[in-house]
């Protein structure tokens, strides 16, 4: 399938601008001229002359994602109010940036998914008519640049040219997402010279849809952070388009992320038999210098990063990072399910990260970062919550205001950001560059949650893995909108990430053993690293400590460590978790392994609740081990 190449027709409605499109290096009125453009490749350029049709810049300008070309917009973003440089002996080549109030978090309830059919875009997703979203689309997209640059960014996600890397270009009129794409992605000539005619991209167009000139031509001025109220974030995974419009905030408008590398990704995997999946990634080595690589999801800010960059506090083994947000999985030539970071930075979230929890991202966050919504020091550098454990005296919050510690507010927005290249991070490992990934050993569910869910468990066999997989439930945190702390069924970690019918997805993930030599499948585990004791105390340490938990998976797979059988799969025989050194009494112990049948009856019940909503799509394979749950804990049975 060649995507890309639709010219949308209601765009050809549209009134033809007053003002003239495309100046730079496009010829008048957007007509591309070929000589000087960086490109022939007869589908990129219609589609950027369409778009800049419709939305009208004052110009264009193609992105080779040079050093130069960043200092300048970064430059440009400096003098508009866009960044503030930080202090450049406290964080050399850094940048504070301060979104909106209202444009800091992805929007779910603005995020569309249009199928042809609404059973294909299933429960889970905001399901749009394609031809009536287009419509819509065109509406808002019309002038929508008039007064700015529009940018072109071709990226890759992977390593350009690799087996399983996918291409893309994204059009945009915010100079910090170009910046963003250039740190998050692999963006620039490189990409755009492997986007040669015929080849496959996905074209993804943004603008913060704030014009600076209206349709008659009257002028106004522009804000530091472009936004507007009116938000979409637009996939159209039957021909692997996006739109997003009105927010210029990470996954809403860093397109190559959620849009592209997870919602577009997880229809084209399915299609194509692999899985695009909201995982971190790292190569573990132990103490005999034995090497597994584990996958692991999450659902938003539950610590990825940290566990991306786990600096164990076991001696002898070695965690590096490969990824900490997504994971492409393919089966490979050897048998095995091998997996790719698409990514080449991070987009961390900073309040909570701080040397005594992640000290490996801290020194990742030295130099060349742009931060976005941390609180300011008066000395020109940055603080966020959970930082440091005494917070200075005196700040100027992500809002710009005046801060003090008993001022009442939080200094940093609770998803306040970092972005930063992989390749600041001490503990990269070199397999990010790898064209075909590494092989899976074993893949891990987690969520946030304070009962019921044990530190660990191990699933018998992938069947069952799946079914951990698809009963993710977590506490809601700020990454995207609603309320802190409800508990939320966020199958997979994919709930607002899945580009297609959540039952399809669970169907999808079971028909990867048939595609995945036996021996080769990845064992999975659930873990937890938030459950609370009766009286609210967070049971385990967490962070570094997490090394235990980490260290009797890779021991299960080496086949060395002891197990006990439960109804939720087996956990670490008595003596088998390393607990030695910690600080940990036997009743919390027990209280991270406890099962108590009837609040997990309950939980059965609101699980059976929650995929009845998928209906026919829900694979009888689902609904088998649930009954198979429910039949143990009222048995009071083992696995
Ligand atoms: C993220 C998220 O930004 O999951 O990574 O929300
Ligand atoms: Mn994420």
């Amino acid at each position: 399938m060649t995507p890309g190449v639709t010219v949308d027709p209601t765009r050809d409605r549209t009134p033809q601008p007053p003002v003239p499109a495309a100046r730079e290096r496009t010829g008048a009125a957007g007509d591309p001229r070929l000589e000087g453009l960086p490109t022939r490749n007869g589908a990129v350029l219609s589609w950027v002359r369409d778009t800049a049709r419709l939305t009208q810049p004052d110009e264009v300008v193609w992105c080779d994602g040079s050093q130069a070309e960043f200092d300048r917009l970064t430059a440009l973003m400096v003098r508009s109010g866009t960044l503030v440089p930080l202090n450049p002996e406290k964080r050399p080549g850094s940048f504070l940036a301060r979104s909106a109030p209202g444009d800091v978090a992805r929007v779910e309830s603005r995020t569309f998914i249009a199928s042809r059919r609404r059973e294909d875009a299933g429960p889970t997703n905001n399901w749009r008519e394609p031809e009536a979203l287009r419509e819509e689309l065109a509406g808002v997209f019309a002038g929508s640049m008039r007064g700015r640059t529009m940018y072109v960014v071709p990226f890759s996600m992977g390593p350009v040219g690799g087996p399983f890397s996918r291409l893309g270009v994204q059009i945009t009129d915010s100079p910090y997402v170009v910046a963003s794409m250039r740190t998050m992605t692999r963006m620039g000539s490189r990409a755009l010279a492997a986007i040669t005619p015929g080849t496959p991209f996905v074209p993804a167009v943004h603008s913060v849809g704030f014009p600076l000139v209206d349709a008659i031509g009257r002028s106004r001025e522009d804000v530091p952070w472009p936004c507007n109220d009116l938000k979409y974030v637009a996939h159209f995974p039957e021909t692997r388009e996006i739109f997003s419009f009105g927010s210029g905030y990470g996954g809403n408008a860093l397109l190559g992320k959620k849009c592209f590398a997870l919602r577009i990704a997880s229809a084209m995997a399915r299609e194509e038999g692999w899985l695009a999946e909201h995982m971190l990634l790292v190569k573990v080595t132990s103490p005999e210098q034995e090497v597994f690589h584990l996958a692991a999801a999450f659902p938003s800010a539950c610590g990825k990063t940290n566990l991306a960059m786990l600096r164990p506090t076991l001696p002898g083994w070695r965690v590096e990072t490969i990824g900490d947000d997504i994971a492409w999985m393919h089966p490979g030539p050897d048998g095995r399910l091998r997996a790719l970071n698409p990514e080449a930075g991070f987009f961390g979230v900073a309040p909570g990260t701080g040397w005594s929890t992640n000290s490996a991202a801290m020194e990742m966050l030295r130099e060349d970062v742009i931060f976005t919504n941390v609180a300011l020091t008066d000395d020109g550098d940055v603080w966020w919550e959970g930082m440091t454990d005494e917070p200075p005296a005196h700040l100027t919050d992500w809002q710009g205001r005046d801060w003090t510690p008993d001022c009442g507010r939080p200094a940093a927005h609770p998803n306040a950001r970092f972005t930063v290249s992989a390749k600041r991070c001490p503990s990269i490992a070199e397999e990010i560059d790898a064209p075909d990934g590494v092989p899976v050993d074993a893949i891990l569910f987690g969520g946030r949650r304070a009962g019921n869910v044990p530190l660990v468990a191990e699933a018998l066999d992938w069947g069952q893995g799946v079914f951990m997989g698809a009963t993710v439930s977590s506490e809601r945190t700020a990454a995207a909108e609603g309320a802190v702390g409800e508990l939320r069924h966020d199958p997979f970690a994919m709930l607002p990430f899945t580009g297609y019918h959540m039952g399809d997805y669970f169907a999808h993930w079971l028909s990867m053993r048939d595609r995945v030599a036996a021996a080769g499948l990845p064992r999975v585990y659930s873990v937890n690293w938030f459950r609370r004791g009766g009286d609210g105390r967070l049971l385990w340490p967490g962070f570094g400590e997490n090394s235990r938990v980490v260290e009797w998976i890779c021991r299960r797979l080496e086949g060395t460590a002891g197990a006990r059988h439960t109804p939720l799969g087996n956990v670490p025989a008595d003596g088998a978790l390393d607990l030695d050194g910690l600080d940990l009494a036997e009743q919390d112990v027990a209280e991270l392994f406890a099962l108590d049948p009837a609040a997990w009856l309950a939980e059965v019940d609101h699980l059976e609740e929650y995929f009845a909503r998928f209906g026919a799509r829900l694979p009888d394979e689902i609904t088998g081990h649930l009954a198979l749950l429910r039949y143990r804990l009222s048995a009071g049975q083992a696995v």
